[in-house]
């Protein structure tokens, strides 16, 4: 083990499917690998301000350019969080790079509605870059928008068997047909409240989060990190 290492972690998927807003997410309550450092803090703050926003019922601004996110972990790797501008999905010769040398990569789709298209196309594009043995996971986002929460908990059990049961299950069952069993991953940052999705129409007639109870969130960073951080033990 070299502490020298560095794990990449490309967040990969059209724009707005919640790249952004789940990495805030998940390191709002800050995972227990990372260590306790103050390079690790500073970063972990800088995250914060886009929690902080949607804690307050505010959406988080887009990104314009592609980040990364560094923390170290307590195994000795440095672990980088890459958070692309989604539109790079589709066009990017720069981003396309990162993706061929990324450690690892997660995959974003929105749970497939109407703009399940582009979404899947960005998969598609990064599937055929990521070479065969690179880990990747799908990560389905955004759940609370077409499933009840009893539901959600079934797609989380087995989100094969539920995309054979369900309605819009021809475009699920193609694209977790793309992934490896347990590498699919369910999630909804803003969650339920009062039996329905935490979200409201404000002023303007945008929708905006409201009092968010994120779900599941953690599954697919926690797996993503030890399929790494498993590497290099290795
Ligand atoms: N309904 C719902 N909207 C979400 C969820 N997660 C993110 N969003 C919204 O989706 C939009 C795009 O999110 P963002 O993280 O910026 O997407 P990115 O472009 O992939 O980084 C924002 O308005 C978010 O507030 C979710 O779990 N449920
Ligand atoms: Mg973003």
């Amino acid at each position: 083990v070299s502490d020298r290492t560095t794990q990449d972690i490309v967040l990969w998927g059209s724009t707005q499917v919640g790249k952004t807003t789940a990495l805030a997410s998940y390191l709002a309550i800050p995972p227990s690998w990372i260590a306790d450092d103050d390079a690790s803090r500073t970063e972990l703050w800088a995250v914060r301000s886009d929690w902080n926003l949607l804690k307050q019922n505010h959406l988080v601004a887009g990104t314009s350019k592609a980040m990364w996110r560094p923390f170290q972990h307590r195994d000795g790797a440095m672990i980088r969080f890459r958070d692309i501008r989604g539109g790079h999905s589709l066009d990017s010769a720069d981003e396309a790079a990162v993706l061929r040398k990324t450690s690892a990569a997660l995959l974003f789709v929105e749970w497939p509605a109407q703009r399940a298209l582009i979404d899947e196309l960005a998969i598609e594009n990064a599937l055929a870059q990521i070479p065969a043995a690179t880990p990747r996971a799908l990560v389905i986002t955004k759940c609370e928008s077409q499933l009840t929460s009893a539901e959600f908990a079934m797609c989380v059990a087995s989100p094969r068997k539920f995309a054979e049961e369900r309605p819009p299950g021809v475009a699920l069952r193609r694209l977790l047909s793309k992934f490896q069993g347990d590498a699919v991953f369910p999630i909804t940052v803003y969650g339920w409240k009062d039996g329905l999705p935490a979200q409201y129409y404000n002023e303007f007639g945008h929708f905006v989060p409201w009092a968010i109870e994120p779900a599941m969130v953690e599954r697919p960073f926690d797996y993503i990190v030890a399929q790494v951080a498993g590497e290099l033990r290795a």
